[in-house]
């Protein structure tokens, strides 16, 4: 049988590499639709989980997992032999960026090693994490090459990524339009049958190199508009203007405006990195992406701006950092999530101890975070923590806080999220 008409009645047996917020949901997403998925991922501890039907992602329901393990649906692994008996393979492994900058690809390389070793012939290969432009076919076509192996006769090869937004409750896999990106026709026609029967819009481009860039765009946009939010904010503060006022108003227009929103900076797994791979990239072929870089620049100078606007405040109590009690709120990247990878609070707070403040914080998310050397631990949120800080600063505006309290409690305020929009109080300032 061809994988089309395996594709077509869901015997296609399909593999996914790296079982994280992008693979666990998709590998469920397939089993919901009728195929038989095996599961891969290098560590241990996920994999117990999985077997015992915990699931660790938190869009996944445990009990959905644990009956798409139960049934067989869902196999998972440590170990790559069964790889061997699938007919697509999706790698959806991280990609993260080096501290110069420069993206890491160490995942897909292995995983596309162990894809190389065992590739059933005609296999389909999905690679779904976010890469430069031009690594699909640069990097992991070359492994799946290897004993002569040709594309379009022994495998087949694309790029489609991830569009995943974790405790996104409107768009979900199967309802947010997957674009797909082949290295040559057949493999875009194959990857648009493959994610054809688990999603309602499959958006083929023509090449793999199209798929890849589309979603930088996608993600490089949220990061230039931010940006454009975060200097507005700062030309507001010099005019003496209220940049929420302004925002609020200019997002009146029906048409042609999409606000975005100052902080004090950008955070999270996507929005920071995937610019810095076009820029990368770029440099490869002597081009200077200044737009890009701009704004990776105002972004990354918020945590900055946020304490020297906090330290405008404490100058008019004559608190210097020194003799500061500062308690933060928020340490998560964005609101209502425990992920505080890249979160910008944690800038914040280097900076304020650095400059020898004594700094607290409290997220209900974020038991424990690490800064400067340093564990802090995630305190409660009491009258007393509030009433003893020289300022409280709001970086992460999660829900469940009863911000008009803490306007009531705390001597001062920096709010950098509008969190305590409609609240007027004395000693309440915002970004
Ligand atoms: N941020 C601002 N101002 C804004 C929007 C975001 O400062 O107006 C900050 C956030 O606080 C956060 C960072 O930027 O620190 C990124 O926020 P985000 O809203 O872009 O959320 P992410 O990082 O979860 O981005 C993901 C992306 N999804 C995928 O890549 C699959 C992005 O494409 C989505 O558009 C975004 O979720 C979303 O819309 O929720």
């Amino acid at each position: 049988m061809t994988l089309e008409s395996r594709l077509r009645d869901k015997t296609a047996r399909v593999g996914i590499l790296g079982l994280g917020y992008v693979g666990l949901p998709l590998a469920l997403e397939f089993c919901r639709k009728g195929f038989t998925v095996r599961g891969f991922d290098i560590s241990a501890r996920r994999v117990a989980s999985l077997k015992k039907g915990r699931s660790y992602v938190e869009d996944v329901a445990s009990r959905e997992l644990a009956r798409a393990i139960g049934s067989g649906r869902l196999r998972v692994f440590q170990r790559f032999e069964s790889l061997a008996c699938c007919d697509a393979l999706i790698l959806c492994v991280q990609t993260p960026l080096r501290k110069t900058k420069e993206p890491d690809l160490g995942n897909v390389v292995a995983a596309a090693e162990q894809v190389s070793r065992r590739l059933k012939r005609g296999a389909l290969v999905v690679l779904e994490s976010t890469a430069p432009p031009g690594a699909t076919e640069e990097v992991v076509r070359p492994i799946l090459e290897r004993g002569g192996r040709r594309l379009g006769r022994d495998f087949y090869l694309a790029f489609s990524p991830e569009r995943v937004d974790p405790g996104n409750k409107l768009y979900g896999i199967a309802n947010t339009p997957k674009i797909v990106g082949g290295v040559d026709a057949a493999s875009t026609e194959l990857a648009r049958q493959l994610y054809a029967a688990i999603v309602e819009r499959v958006v083929p481009v023509s090449s793999a190199r199209a798929a890849e860039m589309a979603k930088l765009l996608e993600n490089s946009f949220r990061a230039v508009n931010i940006a454009l939010a975060n200097e507005i904010a700062q030309i507001c503060h010099k005019l003496g203007l209220n940049v929420w006022e302004v925002i609020a108003a200019a997002a009146t227009k029906p048409f042609g405006f999409m606000p975005f929103y100052p902080g004090p900076g950008i955070g999270g797994h996507c929005i920071p990195k995937d610019p810095q791979l076009l820029i990368w990239k770029m440099k490869e072929l002597d081009y200077e992406p200044r737009f890009l870089q701009l704004a990776s620049v105002i972004n990354g100078g918020m945590p900055e701006h946020v304490v020297e606007r906090v330290a405008e405040l404490l100058d008019k109590d004559k608190k210097p950092f020194q003799a500061s009690r500062l308690l933060v709120l928020g340490a998560a990247y964005k609101a209502d999530t425990s992920d505080y990878r890249e979160s910008p609070a944690l800038d914040v707070i280097k900076l304020l101890v650095e400059r020898g403040a004594s700094v607290s914080y409290h997220d209900r998310f974020v038991p424990e975070i690490r800064v400067a050397e340093r564990r802090l631990r995630s305190q409660p949120l009491t009258r007393k923590a509030l009433a003893g800080a020289d300022c409280v600063l709001i970086l992460t505006a999660h829900n469940g806080i009863d911000y008009v309290d803490v306007a009531r409690r705390a001597r001062r305020v920096f709010d950098a999220r509008n969190a305590t929009r409609g609240i007027a109080r004395r000693g309440l300032t915002r970004l």
